[in-house]
């Protein structure tokens, strides 16, 4: 009798029963000796068990003492139990000794970057054919998610593949051309968000093919899409998402070069970067990190520039450090400064200069010059120091792949700052995990 997305799930105390029927939202059954657990998601019961039955729209299941049955909600038919077991390890949903689970997990890339250049090897060479053969390439998705389409645009240019990105959640003008010619690429964490999954669904309506790039496992993105790329980042619990984002943007990095008209695989490129990344982010950086943090949390404003890929770069970073520490940080293209930004700057405004050794690096100095001539504290996250830079974070220079590092720098000064303004870094105001409503 519902409209709209839901997923019920109900006691009957008199025979001890529980009903639970999905019809938009997800439903994942837990299935354990003599134990079940009903949740939205895997985290909920992975200390319990990893054996899971994922229900599908339209799918119910009365769970009782003798056990766990599924059926049809429409014809009433029994269905078979098919469980999964998910790789996902119980200890991966444990804060394994750090104070947060997103310290922990912005911690944990060091290892789940690389870890994407050996995983997908045959989805992404099916997911290039695809590409190779379709006209028009839409890549698309929402918060973390759609920065990370954003970013990846950039990487497929570089490879000289041209593609479009939009917000699902603005996705209507750009996938109402959508055609069989046509392949969207849908980013997800969760593979739940119902703008994202809308927008897909919109596209296939009109023939289009899809290729998910998502991290949790038996998602209704991953049952719909064409091919999909598992990025294999382990449970986020966390609600701002952080090593979904990095091994999103590597596994898509293997996909634009893979997808170029000299197909490469940058496996080995990662595996580089990853182990650069670890002999990096040492105690001392930390440090350094949280030093900055502790002079910007009482800010109520902050803005980051940056050009090309440091561009999605930088509208990352102002949205972790607006989602966990509620400062207002703003992103720009260095570009977009004069055309109006600049009449924000004021004495001390911090402003974040993103910088990588690439064609841009003295457009961006340039930019960061002008913010610091109308008095602006420029604190610059770059491979360089440059005079322009009241502080510098230095990261290191791993190409196209810098982004993974800058972007790591805002994920820690977004933990750092919130713990200095005591806000709940897990659990944002306001945020929810899985945005499975439109
Ligand atoms: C998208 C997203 C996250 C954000 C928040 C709400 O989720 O916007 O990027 O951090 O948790 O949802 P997803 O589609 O990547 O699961």
């Amino acid at each position: 009798m519902l409209a709209g997305s839901n997923a019920i799930c109900v006691l009957n105390l008199k025979n001890k029963e529980i009903g639970v029927c999905r019809d938009g939202s997800p439903v994942a059954i837990g299935l354990a000796t003599n134990e079940f657990f009903i949740g939205s998601d895997v985290t909920a019961f992975l200390p319990y068990t990893r054996s899971v039955v994922f229900l599908e729209d339209g799918q119910g299941a009365i769970i009782n003492k003798i056990g766990c049955k599924m059926f049809s909600l429409s014809t009433k038919k029994a269905l078979a139990l098919k469980s999964t077991v998910v790789d996902w390890k119980a200890e991966a949903a444990q804060k394994d000794g750090y104070p947060h689970y997103l310290l922990k997990e912005i911690m944990e890339q060091l290892v789940t970057i690389p870890k994407t250049a050996h995983l997908n090897k045959s989805e992404i060479k099916k997911a290039a054919e695809m590409i190779k053969n379709s006209k028009k390439i839409v890549l698309t998705g929402c918060g973390t998610a759609s920065f990370c389409a954003l970013a990846a645009k950039y990487l497929f240019a570089q490879q000289g593949v041209a593609t479009e990105m939009c917000g699902a959640y603005e996705s209507a003008p750009t996938l109402e051309f959508a055609s069989t010619d046509t392949v969207v690429i849908a980013i997800s964490q969760s593979g739940e968000t119902a703008d994202t999954l809308l927008a897909i669904k919109r596209a296939q309506k009109k023939g289009a093919k899809i290729i998910a790039v998502i991290n949790a496992r038996g998602s209704t993105l991953e049952r719909i899409a064409d091919v999909s790329l598992m990025v294999g980042s382990g449970p986020e619990i966390a609600v701002v998402s952080t090593k979904a984002f990095t091994a999103q943007l590597a596994t898509l990095y293997r996909l634009a070069g893979l997808s170029s008209a000299v197909p490469h695989d940058v496996a080995p490129i990662i595996s580089k970067a990853g182990s650069t990344l670890k002999e990096w982010l040492n105690k001392k950086h930390l440090k350094k990190i949280a030093r900055l943090a502790a002079e910007l949390h009482n800010q109520e404003h902050l803005y980051v520039l940056g050009k090309d890929l440091q561009y999605p770069a930088a509208m990352e970073c102002a949205l972790k450090v607006k989602e966990a520490s509620y400062i207002h940080g703003e992103a720009f293209s260095s570009g977009e400064l004069k055309h109006g930004v600049i009449a924000l700057v004021d004495t001390r405004t911090p402003c974040i200069v993103l910088g990588a050794k690439d064609a841009y690096e003295n457009e961006v100095r340039a930019s960061a010059a002008e913010v610091k001539a109308r008095g602006g504290y420029i604190i610059g996250i770059a491979p360089f120091e440059a005079p322009e830079f009241d502080i510098t974070i230095k990261t290191p220079n791993l190409g196209p792949l810098t982004i993974l590092a800058n972007v790591i720098v805002g994920q820690l000064l977004g933990y750092y700052c919130a713990i200095g303004r005591g806000a709940d870094p897990d659990k944002p105001r306001n945020l929810a995990k899985s945005v499975t409503v439109k």
